[in-house]
C-alpha cells in the first residue's frame, strides 16, 4: 500500500459526463485485484461513486481517490465528475496528478466536457493519455471519434491501438506499440495475445513506425540511431516515447470498453512502463519561485488538495506528499496558519474506505483526519522548512443567488451549515454584499446550488430559499460642475459654521491636474468599493484651515458611499476644493464635514451623474451548429461580442455582458444547445448603464425610499 516514489503513478480520469470514467476505473481496480467484483453505476456499488447523492444521480459529484497495485507499481487514481458544475474537483485533482486519462465516448465523439477539461490539462501541463471508450456500444465509431479528437487536440494525438470490431461483439484490439492483437473473452478481463492478422499488418506497421518516429524525434541520441539503423530497439522506443509523453509532445490513444472490462489492463501496463512517476516530473515550483523535487529523503512537505467531512470522523484532509517521507506521529507546521499539526494516522483512500499505512513517500497521495487548522490549498512542512505550494485558482461563480432561511429562526443554523459545506468546496462562494446587504451564494451552476440546498435539507435539516440577487451599481459623473455650500447652525450653545466651494469632475487615471487651480495637496485614493477619489486641496490665502482637510474628505466620502441617484457608491471622481470660509469661533470638524457633504451632493447632481453596472467577460464554448442561437440569445442580454474563434467543431465566443442580464444564463445555454455548451464568466469592469435602464432604477430607488 506504500510504494517508492519511482513506483508511483498518479492518474486523474477526465472527460465529459457519462463517457465512462467511473466504470473504467472499476475495471482497472478489478483487473489489478483491488476489488473482488466489479460494481456498476446502475447497481450503485462502484468504489468511486460512493455517496448517496451520487447513487441518486448515477453520476460522479465529488472527486474520489483510490489506488490499485499493478505489478511493482502503485497507481493512485482520482476520479472526477464530468459534469461541469463540479469543475472544482477537476482542478484539485489535476493539481496533484502526474498523468491525465482523458476518456472519450466512442458513441459521442469529442463532447464539450472534454473540450473544457483539455483547457485545464494544457494549463497544468499534465501528460495526457486518451481512451476511446465504450467500444461495445452499438453506435461506437472509433474512426470518427479519433478524427474529431485529432482535429481538436492536434497531431500530437497518435493512436497506439485500434479496434478490429465494434458494437455488440467488440473483443479485438490491435496494439501497434507491442505489435500484438488482444482478443478478449466474452466476459472481458485478461485477453489472449495473438499475432496481428496479415490483412492488418500494413496498417499496424505504419502506426508502429509513427511511434518510432515520435520516439526518435524526442531524444537526440535516438534520432542518430534511427537514421543509421532505420529502426529502434524496443527499449529505445520505450525511452523515446516516455520522454515525448512527459513533455506533452505525444498523447497516445487507447481503445477500451470499461463496461465489458476490455482494455484497462493494457492501459495500466502503459502507465507502468511509460507514464511518469512523480520523480520524472519537473520540480514543483513554490509560491516564492523556489523549486522542490519529489525526494523521499528531503524535508517533509504536504499539500492539501481537498477536504471533506464525515459524520463520526470529522474533517478528512486529502494530500499529496510533495517532499520527504510522511510517517504517523510526524509534527508538521501549517505554512498558511503557523499552527503545528500532529499527523496521528495516515491512510490510503479506497473510495469510501481507508486503510492505515505506516509511511508515504514523496509523490504519494493519502488522507489524514482531525487536523485542526487545515483547509484546501494549505501547505504543511516539517519544522524549520518554509515552503508554500502555489495555491489552486478556481473559476469565478457562474450563478449567484441571494439566500435566506425559510424560517427566520433558522438563519444562524443555515449560515453555519453553508459555511461547513463551503469549506469542502472551494468553488462555492458565500459572501455578504456590502452594498445590497444580501447574503449571496455563488456556485458553478444551477445543479451545484440545488445540491447545496438538498444537502442543507437532508444533512442539516434546514430549508434555504433563494432569489436572484440585487446588482451592486456604482455612480459616477460624466461632466463637471461647481458648487458652493454653507453649513451654518446658530440655535442655542456653540454655533457651527463651514463654507466650501468645490469642483467635481470625472476622474481618469493619468489625466492632467486641474487647470487654473493652486494645488497645495493631492491625494489619489483607491476606494474600498473600487474606483478612485482624486482629492485636490487648492485653498489659497488660508480661506479654510488645513486642519479641516480630514473632516472635509470624510464628508465627501460619506456622500460617495451613498450616491444621489440610487444610493450606490460613487467612483472615479475628482474633487477640487478651491475656496470657502471659516469662522474663528463656530468652525469645527463637524461643520466642515457637513459642508463638504452638501457641496459634493450639489456639485455631483449637476455634473451629469450616471449609473454604472458590473459587466462580465463571458467565454462561451458551443458546437458550430448552435452558434446562431447562442448569439441570438446574447443579443437579448445587451451583450457586446468581442471575439470568436474556431476550436475543432466548437466555437469560442467572447462577450461582455452586464451582470444584470446573466441571471440563469447556464440554464438557458443548456436548453438552447441541448447541454452541449459551456461557459465561464469573470468580472471585467463597471460600465455606463443605458439611459432607459437608469431611469427605471432611479424610479425603483425613489419608490423604495418612500416605502422605507
Ligand atoms: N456500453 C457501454 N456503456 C458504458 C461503458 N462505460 C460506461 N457505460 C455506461 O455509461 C453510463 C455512465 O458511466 P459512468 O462510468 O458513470 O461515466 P462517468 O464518465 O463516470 O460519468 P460522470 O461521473 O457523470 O462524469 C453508465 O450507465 C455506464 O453503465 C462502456 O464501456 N460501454
Ligand atoms: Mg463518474
Amino acid at each position: 500500500m506504500s510504494a517508492h516514489t519511482k513506483n508511483l503513478r498518479n492518474v486523474v480520469t477526465l472527460g465529459h459526463s457519462g463517457s465512462g470514467k467511473t466504470t473504467l476505473i472499476e475495471a482497472m481496480l478489478f483487473e489489478g485485484g483491488a476489488i473482488k467484483r466489479r460494481g456498476s453505476i446502475e447497481g450503485h456499488n462502484t468504489v468511486s461513486d460512493n455517496t448517496d447523492l451520487e447513487h441518486e444521480r448515477e453520476a460522479t459529484i465529488f472527486s474520489h481517490q483510490m489506488f490499485v497495485n499493478w505489478r511493482k507499481n502503485k497507481i493512485n487514481v482520482i476520479d472526477t465528475p464530468g459534469f461541469d458544475d463540479f469543475v472544482g474537483g477537476v482542478i484539485a485533482s489535476l493539481k496533484v496528478a502526474d498523468t491525465a486519462l482523458i476518456v472519450l465516448n466512442a458513441a459521442g465523439g469529442v463532447e464539450v466536457g472534454t473540450e473544457l477539461v483539455w483547457e485545464y490539462v494544457e494549463q497544468f501541463e499534465t501528460p495526457a493519455i486518451f481512451v476511446i471508450n465504450q467500444m461495445d456500444h452499438p453506435k461506437a465509431d472509433f474512426e470518427a471519434t479519433l478524427q474529431q479528437a485529432k482535429e481538436r487536440f492536434g497531431s500530437k494525438l497518435v493512436p497506439l491501438q485500434y479496434p478490429l470490431n465494434s458494437g455488440d461483439g467488440f473483443n479485438r484490439i490491435v496494439d501497434a506499440l507491442r505489435m500484438v492483437m488482444y482478443e478478449f473473452p466474452t466476459e472481458g478481463g485478461k485477453p489472449d495475445k495473438k499475432p496481428i492478422p496479415e490483412s492488418e499488418m500494413a496498417r499496424t506497421v505504419e502506426m508502429h513506425n509513427a511511434l518510432v518516429e515520435i520516439a526518435a524525434e524526442n531524444e537526440e541520441g535516438l534520432m542518430e540511431k534511427y537514421f543509421e539503423a532505420g529502426t529502434l530497439s524496443e527499449e529505445e522506443l520505450a525511452k523515446g516515447i516516455t520522454i515525448a509523453l512527459a513533455h506533452q509532445q505525444f498523447f497516445p490513444v487507447f481503445v477500451a470498453s470499461g463496461l465489458k472490462d476490455m482494455g484497462s489492463g493494457r492501459i495500466m501496463g502503459f502507465l507502468e512502463d511509460i507514464a511518469p512517476s512523480p520523480a520524472d516530473r519537473p520540480n514543483r515550483v513554490m509560491e516564492d519561485g523556489s523549486e522542490v523535487a519529489y525526494d523521499p529523503n528531503g524535508k517533509t512537505t504536504l499539500f492539501i488538495y481537498k477536504t471533506s467531512s464525515e459524520p463520526q470522523v470529522g474533517l478528512l484532509s486529502y494530500f499529496k506528499v510533495i517532499s520527504g517521507t510522511l510517517k504517523p506521529g510526524d509534527e508538521l507546521v501549517n505554512a498558511d496558519t503557523g499552527e503545528t499539526e500532529r499527523i496521528a494516522q495516515i491512510f490510503v483512500s479506497e473510495g469510501k474506505d481507508r486503510t492505515p499505512v505506516n509511511m508515504l513517500e514523496a509523490g504519494d497521495l493519502g488522507v489524514t483526519v482531525k487536523l485542526k487548522s487545515v483547509r484546501t490549498n494549505h501547505t504543511l512542512n516539517s519544522r524549520g522548512t518554509d515552503r508554500k505550494v502555489r495555491p489552486m485558482q478556481f473559476p469565478e461563480s457562474r450563478i449567484r443567488k441571494a439566500v435566506f432561511a425559510e424560517n427566520t429562526a433558522d438563519t444562524e443554523k443555515l449560515f453555519a451549515a453553508l459555511n461547513k459545506i463551503k469549506e469542502e468546496d472551494p468553488t462555492l462562494i458565500l459572501e455578504i454584499d456590502q452594498d445590497t446587504h444580501e447574503t449571496v451564494l455563488g456556485g458553478q451552476g444551477q445543479l451545484h446550488i440545488d445540491l447545496v440546498k438538498y444537502r442543507l435539507e437532508k444533512e442539516y435539516g434546514v430549508n434555504m430559499l433563494m432569489r436572484n440577487p440585487r446588482i451592486s451599481y456604482r455612480e459616477t459623473i460624466t461632466g463637471s460642475a461647481d458648487a458652493e455650500y454653507r453649513h451654518k447652525k446658530q440655535s442655542g450653545g456653540a454655533g457651527q459654521f463651514g463654507e466650501i466651494h468645490m469642483r467635481v469632475e470625472n476622474y481618469d487615471e493619468g489625466m492632467e491636474d486641474p487647470k487654473g487651480m493652486n494645488i497645495r495637496q493631492k491625494d489619489i485614493e483607491e476606494l474600498p468599493w473600487g474606483g478612485t477619489l482624486a482629492f485636490y486641496w487648492c485653498i489659497v490665502g488660508g480661506a479654510i484651515d488645513n486642519r479641516y482637510i480630514g473632516a472635509i474628505k470624510k464628508g465627501i466620502m460619506q456622500q460617495m458611499k451613498n450616491g444621489p441617484l440610487t444610493g450606490s457608491p460613487c467612483q472615479n471622481i475628482r474633487v477640487a476644493v478651491y475656496d470657502g470660509k471659516m469662522h474663528s469661533v463656530d468652525s469645527n470638524d463637524i461643520s466642515f464635514q457637513l459642508a463638504a457633504s452638501g457641496a459634493f451632493r450639489e456639485a455631483f447632481s449637476k455634473a451629469n451623474p450616471q449609473l454604472l453596472e458590473p459587466v462580465y467577460r463571458v467565454e462561451i464554448l458551443c458546437p458550430d451548429e448552435s452558434t446562431g442561437d447562442v448569439m441570438g440569445d446574447l443579443q437579448t442580454r445587451r451583450a457586446m461580442i468581442s471575439g470568436m474563434d474556431t476550436e475543432g467543431h466548437y466555437q469560442k465566443i467572447l462577450a461582455d455582458v452586464p451582470l444584470a442580464e446573466m441571471n440563469d444564463y447556464g440554464s438557458t445555454l443548456r436548453s438552447i444547445t441541448g447541454g452541449k455548451a459551456k461557459f465561464l464568466m469573470k468580472f471585467a469592469e463597471y460600465q455606463l448603464v443605458p439611459q432607459n435602464v437608469q431611469q427605471h432604477l432611479m424610479k425603483r430607488h425613489a419608490e423604495e425610499k418612500v416605502e422605507a
